[in-house]
Formats: structure tokens, C-alpha cells, sequence
């Protein structure tokens, strides 16, 4: 089963010299390597949506240089709080109306408090009877925490380790690299599905790379979504003025997580506004299986989902379906639904079948 990664043979021990390994190989026969390997597990021509909404925005006491969202920077982003919970199901019928099959609700805090919880239930109780997978990124979560989320039908959490354990201190100071993958453990103890990448074209060199792809890889189990960030600079962080990575590296750091990582989805994540289409097509060819597609990520911009559509058109590729085994009872009869709507939809590809 592709989505939990329960195949034995994958491997848990890369060492990083064999990371830096692949990273110095022709860049054709990485892309060759990643591509084959890529269509032993997926259907190549298949890509799977998901939609982010910000269900609390800004005045984050984190201090991320990277973010948008800490309050230690002037943005000169709005302020929102926790949005009501209707709001939210009205965006999450939107994403699935568009096509998405994934809805992500990211929060900028750094954990959730007590009071939170109940809000944060409902809104995934709410998403997942509208037959949509449940994704939620809201900094740090304890054991407890992710238990209840998974009773209220969370099917993924994602939290990201950012960057390697070397380079983690230049970014970010008020949590530690341990705190993160503490809440990975307590996400996949609570049986949910795990989430986990990383922002590359921070000032970080190919070993910091490496180090972060060995980092995933080598948790007990792999993470079945990994999203690779290429950095949105935004003004008013400390990273704004950063200087932009090479396009290419950007492409070897999806093909190595594909290579390492092979029956996972690998999300070619924030950043996409500024690629031109044959960049996306590259990113597709090195194993990126799925992308953010909508208005926006959480506070920037994304390509126009027709703008999406219309490269998946001219490249042949179609969206992921939502997979049936991966419903329970309650939504069954709602997917069933939904499978049939897809059928007549040219744009998708059945993953189920
Ligand atoms: N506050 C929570 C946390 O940090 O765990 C959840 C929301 S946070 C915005 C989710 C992720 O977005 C971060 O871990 C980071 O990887 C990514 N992110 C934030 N700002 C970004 C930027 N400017 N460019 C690329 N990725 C970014
Ligand atoms: C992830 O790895 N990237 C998304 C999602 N997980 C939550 C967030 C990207 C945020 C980019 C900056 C912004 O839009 O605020
Ligand atoms: Fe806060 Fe998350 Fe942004 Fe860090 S990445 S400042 S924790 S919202």
C-alpha cells in the first residue's frame, strides 16, 4: 500500500556521504535514476492536489527567519484569529470543488493551546465528512494532542524539520530540532499519517541539503508526504534579500527525496510562483507527485489553478484521485459519489485502480 509505508525493503540508513553521493552525479542520470524509480511506485503521469487555508494568520512569538508569520518581523501582513469553523468548511467545499483532494489548515502558533482544541476537532470533523482528507499543520503537538486528532479523523500532520540538524540553529532559536521530531513521534504514535519536509535556498550548502533528506529518510518510517519548499522571500524577514538557488539544485534536492523516499509523495511545495513551466515539468520528471494548488499558500501568492490545469493538460497528467481505502465508513457513501464525478473528469487518474 503506497500511503503508509509499510514496505520492509525500504531503506532507514542512509549515510550522508552516500547522499552527498548522489548529489554529485551527472545530472542526467539522477533525473534518469529518480524517474525510474519513480514509475516502480506511482503512476508518473499522476499528481495529487491538496489546498492550503491559513486558519490563524500572523503574531506567531516564534522567530523563524524564514516566516512571514513571526511576530518579530514587520511584513506588513493582517493579523487573523482562529477563523470560525463554518468559514473554514466553506473554503474546504471550494478546494474539493476545484478538484483538491487533501485539505490543509496551517496555524501560526507554536503549539495549540487547551482552548484551541475543540475548534480544531470540529474543523476536522467538518472537512473530513465533506469527503476530504484532513491535513493540519499547527506547530508543536504532545502525545495527547495527537491522539485526540486522530479520534476527530486527522488523516496527516505536517511539521517540518526544515533544514539539517547543522544548519536548524541559523534559522530558527526558539525550538530546538529535537522539539520537532519529538512531535513527529507523537504524530505517528497517534496513528496519523506524517507530513515532513523542508525549505532549501536559505543560505544552506548541498551538505545541509543532504543532511535534511538524510534526516527523513531515516526516520523509522518514512514520511508519506514530503514537501521540498523552495524559499519565498518575503520582505521584511531576515531571509528576504537571500540570494536565489540554482534552479537545478532545486530539481536534484526532489529527485534525491524521491530516490530516498520512493513510496512517498513527494510535494514540489512553496515557491512555485516563481517557476516557469518547464521548471515544473522537471520537478514532475525528478518524482514531485503532488503540489499546492488554489488561491494561496498560507499568507503568498500560487500560480492560477487554470494556469496548473493547463500545464497538467500539455504535459498529460493527471490529478491523483482520492484513494477509496484510505476512507472510513462515515464518508464511504460521499467518495463513492465523488469517484463517479471523477470518472467523467479527463483531468483525473484513478489511484485506487
Ligand atoms: N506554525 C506552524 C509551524 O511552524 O510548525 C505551522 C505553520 S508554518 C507556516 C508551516 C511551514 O511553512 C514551515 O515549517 C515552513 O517549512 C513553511 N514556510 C513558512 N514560511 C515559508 C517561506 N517563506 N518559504 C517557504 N516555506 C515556508
Ligand atoms: C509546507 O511544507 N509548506 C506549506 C505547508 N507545508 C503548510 C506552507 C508554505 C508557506 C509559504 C509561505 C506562506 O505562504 O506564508
Ligand atoms: Fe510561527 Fe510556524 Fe512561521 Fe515559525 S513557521 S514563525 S512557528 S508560523
Amino acid at each position: 500500500m503506497r500511503d503508509t509505508v509499510k514496505n520492509p525493503t525500504l531503506r532507514n540508513n542512509w549515510t550522508l556521504s552516500e547522499v552527498q553521493a548522489l548529489f554529485e552525479l551527472p545530472f542526467n542520470d539522477l533525473l534518469f535514476q529518480a524517474q525510474s524509480i519513480h514509475r516502480q511506485h506511482f503512476d508518473p503521469n499522476s499528481v495529487q492536489l491538496s489546498t492550503l487555508l491559513s486558519i490563524k494568520t500572523g503574531a506567531c512569538p516564534e522567530d523563524c527567519k524564514y516566516c512571514p508569520q513571526s511576530n518579530r518581523y514587520d511584513t506588513g501582513l493582517t493579523v487573523e484569529k482562529l477563523l470560525a469553523v463554518e468559514k473554514v468548511l466553506v473554503e474546504a467545499q471550494h478546494a474539493k470543488d476545484s478538484g483538491a483532494t487533501r485539505f490543509c489548515m496551517g496555524a501560526a502558533w507554536r503549539s495549540p493551546k487547551k482552548k484551541d482544541m475543540p475548534y480544531i476537532v470540529s474543523m476536522v470533523q467538518g472537512v473530513k465528512a465533506l469527503g476530504l482528507e484532513t491535513c493540519m499543520t499547527l506547530g508543536m503537538l504532545t502525545s495527547a494532542q495527537s491522539k485526540e486528532l486522530n479520534k476527530a479523523g486527522l488523516d496527516y500532520y505536517n511539521h517540518n524539520l526544515d533544514t539539517s540538524r547543522e544548519y536548524y540553529g541559523e534559522v530558527i532559536t526558539t525550538r530546538t530540532y529535537d522539539d520537532r521530531l519529538d512531535t513527529l513521534e507523537n504524530v505517528r504514535q497517534a496513528g496519523i499519517k506524517v507530513c515532513s519536509g523542508g525549505i532549501v535556498g536559505m543560505g544552506e550548502t548541498q551538505k545541509d541539503r543532504a543532511g535534511l533528506l538524510v534526516q527523513l529518510a531515516n526516520l523509522p518510517t518514512h514520511p508519506e508526504s514530503v514537501p521540498i519548499n523552495m524559499l519565498v522571500r518575503v520582505e521584511g524577514t531576515p531571509l528576504a534579500n537571500e540570494e536565489i538557488l540554482d534552479s537545478f539544485d532545486f530539481i536534484r534536492t526532489i529527485a534525491i527525496a524521491r530516490i530516498l523516499m520512493p513510496e512517498s509523495h513527494v510535494r514540489l511545495s512553496a515557491g512555485r510562483e516563481e517557476m516557469n513551466e518547464e521548471l515544473h515539468a522537471l520537478a514532475y520528471f525528478a518524482g514531485a507527485n503532488s503540489i499546492f494548488c488554489g488561491k494561496k499558500l498560507l499568507t503568498t501568492a500560487l500560480p492560477a489553478a487554470d494556469k496548473d490545469m493547463a500545464l497538467f493538460d500539455r504535459l498529460g497528467i493527471k490529478k491523483e484521485a482520492l484513494q477509496v481505502e484510505q476512507c472510513d465508513d462515515q464518508v464511504e457513501g460521499q467518495l463513492l459519489d465523488q469517484l463517479q464525478l471523477i470518472e467523467n473528469d479527463k483531468h483525473f487518474y484513478s489511484a485506487a485502480n
